[in-house]
């Protein structure tokens, strides 16, 4: 694997860490990250030995752990960004931003602190989203003159639906974890001491279940989500075929009818 300036990648029983690592910014996104986060993605893509993909941050500069997944994109930078300079920012994260919502692997954010502006976003382009019960979620850049631009007016309406979304980035107000989990923007919230371990039990169980259906059911709810339901139906029989052929449905199904466990291989 690639070496990395601002992240940092551990891999262990088909599980990769993936830490996002600026202590003296709280891990805010700048160029050189969102390049580097598109690197480590399209190698772990490219990995079998991978299944679930775990997004989270580094400890700030005074070593604190749970201080912050992503305090947003870099404000020093983006100051005296021109338009187009802007528009290119912008694109370039939606690259591996993209990558995390699309990949054949399952992502998971484990948000350890502020998830502000392009830190919220970049939570949100995960599969789920697990928060340490000290998180804040906010987008802030209406208060900067701006709007989200990783793609947060986009998915933060499709995930905690419009009017909610609205009062969020028209207020720039913070919502803490548990309020996170009532509008359904995280899907659990731990002790920050339990947050990796919680998040790598769910991906644990993810890997126990059949990887490549698990990829499937990915991509079908993900190309569904945007389409009318019949043609979505439609896809979906499509892709449910396909599942239809592979060794792990002869093996699932002759598993379960012989009463013994299944070894699922597909990926
Ligand atoms: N960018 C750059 N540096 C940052 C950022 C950031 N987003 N956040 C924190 N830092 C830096 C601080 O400047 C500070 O640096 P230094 O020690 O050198 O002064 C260091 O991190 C520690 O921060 P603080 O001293 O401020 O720590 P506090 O505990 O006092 O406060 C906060 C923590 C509340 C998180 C505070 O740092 C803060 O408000 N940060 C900014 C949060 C924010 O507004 N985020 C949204 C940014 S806009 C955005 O994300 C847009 C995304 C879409 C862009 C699309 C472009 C096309």
């Amino acid at each position: 694997m690639s070496d990395f300036n601002n992240l940092k990648l551990e891999v262990a029983e088909e599980i990769a860490v993936l830490t996002i690592s600026r202590p003296a910014a709280l891990n805010a996104l700048n160029s050189e990250t969102l390049d580097e986060l598109n690197t480590a993605l399209t190698e772990i893509e490219a990995r079998d030995d991978i299944k679930v993909v775990i997004l989270t941050g580094g400890p700030d500069k005074k070593g604190n752990e749970f201080k912050s997944f992503v305090a947003g994109a870099d404000i020093s930078e983006m100051v005296n960004f021109t338009a187009a300079e802007a528009r290119a920012f912008g694109m370039r994260a939606s690259v591996p931003f993209f990558k995390l919502m699309n990949m054949r692997q399952v992502t998971i954010a484990a948000v350890n602190g502020f998830a502000l502006g392009g830190g919220c976003e970049i939570s949100m382009a995960c599969d789920i989203r697990i928060a340490s019960d000290n998180a804040t979620f906010a987008q802030p850049e209406t208060g900067l003159g701006i709007i989200p631009g990783f793609g947060g007016t986009q998915r933060l309406a499709r995930l905690v639906g419009m009017g909610r979304a609205k009062e969020m980035i028209f207020t720039c107000d913070s919502v803490d974890a548990a309020e996170a989990y009532r509008i359904g923007l995280v899907n659990k919230v731990v002790a920050p001491e339990e947050l990796m371990n919680t998040a790598k039990a769910m991906a644990k169980k993810i890997i126990s279940k059949g990887s490549y259906a698990v990829s499937v059911a990915k991509a079908a709810i993900n190309n569904g989500y945007d389409m009318d339901i019949k043609n979505a139906v439609e896809m979906e029989a499509n892709l449910f075929g396909v599942t239809c052929s592979t060794h792990d449905k002869t093996e699932g199904m002759t598993a379960f009818l012989e009463r013994r466990a299944a070894d699922l291989t597909d990926f």
